[in-house]
């Protein structure tokens, strides 16, 4: 098919992809992913993730320990503070690259976030 006609064939896509967003609860389709990270035995379970740029990362601590998840990666820096157990803080990454996570806490503690 010629590229002339792709914008018809897009709004098609479009139309049903919100359609099923709205019935699945969603507000759109597209919507960013959201991925969860547990910190669990002074670890991040998974230790690496996978994302696309604009996905969130919701880190839940469920452990017995507080934890302070930060990065300090240049594009990605933030900081959620202490976390206490049963806890969870969503950090929205929009910058593509490798983003290292860690724990002001617990310095062995380490997350590799690569943003796609
Ligand atoms: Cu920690």
């Amino acid at each position: 098919m010629s590229g002339r006609f792709a914008p018809a064939v897009c709004a098609i896509v479009l139309g049903t992809g919100v359609g099923a967003g709205i019935g699945a609860g969603v507000g759109v389709a597209w919507a960013a992913t959201e991925h969860v990270v547990i910190q669990k035995h002074r670890s991040f379970r998974p230790g690496e993730v996978t994302v696309k740029a604009g996905d969130t990362v919701a880190f839940l601590n469920d452990d017995f320990y507080d934890h302070n998840v930060y990065s300090e990666t240049p594009g990605s820096i933030f900081n959620i503070g202490v976390q206490t157990r049963g806890e969870t803080t969503r950090v929205t990454l929009e910058q593509p690259g490798t983003v290292d996570i860690l724990c002001r806490i617990h310095p062995k503690m380490k997350l590799v976030v690569t943003v796609e």
